[in-house]
């Protein structure tokens, strides 16, 4: 990222356009005097807001605006800010941008105000993380799961790491210190255990629940397949409430995948109908099936869909899901009484009519318990991104290396601890990573 720490950044931080408001945020040495300069009058006590008038530099009023003096340490940058809450017209912000680069200002870059929090201290990594996440959030969901990262629910998650392996460094350095002194014997090591194998465990739980915060960022992944003809693309159609895919009597209709985004317990979803599965010689069919295999795998959840008249079909079928997964027998209309018992103790199973609204909704429903259970935003603070997952298993590894060594190598033990702390250190964007931090801040909007 260009510019010195030193200078002053300023960038409408509400969003451009037309609007009731619209809010300037200055940050750097310079905030006082922009805003004194601006309204031509001293600034007002810190953190009260003030209505002024706001001038150019040849003396004319630009606007009326409420404007805040927050001096260092106490704002959201930790330097000097000052903010300008104006009309949200495209003239004015126009005028007001004009006026803050004629006083020597620089319009901010995308992030770099958190970037200049974090940089003072103001947050660490994971909370600036979870800052990025509480803007993007479309779901509440996304936005109990931001806010809580936010807040520094995993900093205080790490910190606790961080302190058991500290304490388990002090036991081990203790011991090679003093090696040979009666009240300091071998089992000093030992007393290192438990604090290395309470993080591990701990460790080990974030990592198992680690998808988990990360559908919640990135939306739920659901994928419905089965033979040709079963009726995939008519359940797509009925839960989306529109004709999004072709349904035809015709088998092997869908060779695409088509996909549609909805909302499911409050977390983003995306619905995925796939090319009926079968051995086939068309080039172009057989490409739709390798990808409806690939999606099916990657899928958070797989609805398989079985012809209720075709149960023959089911263990090929089942070859796709897994433990679990939704098993639909459809064109329940045509066919009654259907035995299905056998795979109701493997999966959650429903006989539907497609043309059933009652069906549908228990469909829905279905899916939205199954949607809560396996990823709803628990109590706990956990790893969000693929960024997290990454420091945590290093750190982890380590870690079983160190317990492996304990008992006859100790200083090595305590080297394999360092390591761990280092990848701690990494979550908390502690360590000098330019090319991560670039990575975060920039996709941040101007003016945050
Ligand atoms: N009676 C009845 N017909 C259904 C039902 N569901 C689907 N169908 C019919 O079954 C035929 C196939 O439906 P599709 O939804 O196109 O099946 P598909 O699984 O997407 O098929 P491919 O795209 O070829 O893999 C169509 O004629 C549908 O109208 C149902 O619940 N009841
Ligand atoms: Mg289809």
């Amino acid at each position: 990222m260009s510019g010195s720490p030193n200078d002053t950044i300023f960038a409408l931080s509400s969003a451009p356009g037309r609007a009731g408001v619209s809010v300037f945020r200055v940050s750097g040495p310079g905030a006082r005097e922009s805003l004194e300069k601006l309204s031509r009058k001293k600034a007002p006590s810190p953190r009260y807001a003030s209505l002024r008038k706001l001038y150019d530099r040849n003396g004319d009023i630009i606007d009326e605006a409420l404007v805040l003096w927050l001096p260092a340490p106490k704002s959201f940058t930790g330097e000097d800010c000052a903010e300008f809450q104006g009309h949200g017209s495209p003239a004015i912000i126009e005028a007001m941008a004009q006026v803050f680069a004629d006083i020597g200002l620089r319009q901010a870059e995308p992030g770099e105000f958190t970037r200049r929090a974090f940089e003072n201290g103001k947050m660490d990594l994971t909370e600036a993380e979870g800052l990025a996440d509480l803007i993007d959030a479309e779901t509440e969901g996304q936005r109990k799961q931001a806010l809580r990262q936010m807040q520094g629910g995993l900093r205080e998650l790490y910190e606790t790491w961080r302190e058991s392996l500290l304490d388990a460094l002090a036991q081990i350095e203790g011991e090679i210190d003093f090696p040979d002194e009666e009240d300091v014997p071998d089992s000093l090591s030992h007393k290192a255990y438990p604090h290395i194998s309470s993080v591990i465990e701990s460790m080990s739980r974030s990592l198992s629940v680690a998808d988990r915060g990360e559908a919640i960022r990135h939306g739920v992944d659901i994928a419905i397949i089965g033979k040709p003809n079963a009726g995939k693309s008519t359940l797509l159609n009925a839960l989306a409430g529109r004709e999004a895919a072709i349904v035809s009597s015709e088998a092997g209709t869908t060779r695409d995948i088509v996909s549609i985004y909805t909302v499911l317990s409050g977390l983003q979803v995306r619905l995925s109908d796939t090319a009926g599965l079968r051995e086939t010689e068309n080039v172009i069919e057989a490409e739709g099936v390798k990808r409806a295999i690939k999606l099916a795998n990657d899928a958070d959840i797989r609805i398989g869909v079985i012809d209720s008249s075709d149960l023959g079909a089911l263990s090929q079928l089942t070859k796709e899901l897994r433990d679990d997964d939704i098993l639909v027998f459809s064109k329940s209309d045509l066919t009654h009484n259907v035995a299905h018992n056998v795979s109701r103790e493997t999966y959650k199973t429903l006989s539907v009519n497609a043309n059933s609204k009652a069906d549908i909704t228990k469909l829905h429903d279905l899916l939205e318990t199954e949607i809560l259970s396996r990823f709803a935003v628990g109590d706990e603070a956990g790893l969000t991104r693929a960024r997290h997952r990454d420091c945590v298993q290093r750190s982890l590894t380590a870690l079983e290396r160190a317990i492996e060594k304990l008992g006859f190598a100790p200083e090595l033990a305590g080297d394999d601890i360092r390591s761990a702390l280092q990848a701690v250190k990494e979550l908390a964007g502690e360590t000098d990573i330019e090319s991560v931090f670039d990575r975060i801040f920039s996709r941040f909007c101007v003016g945050k």
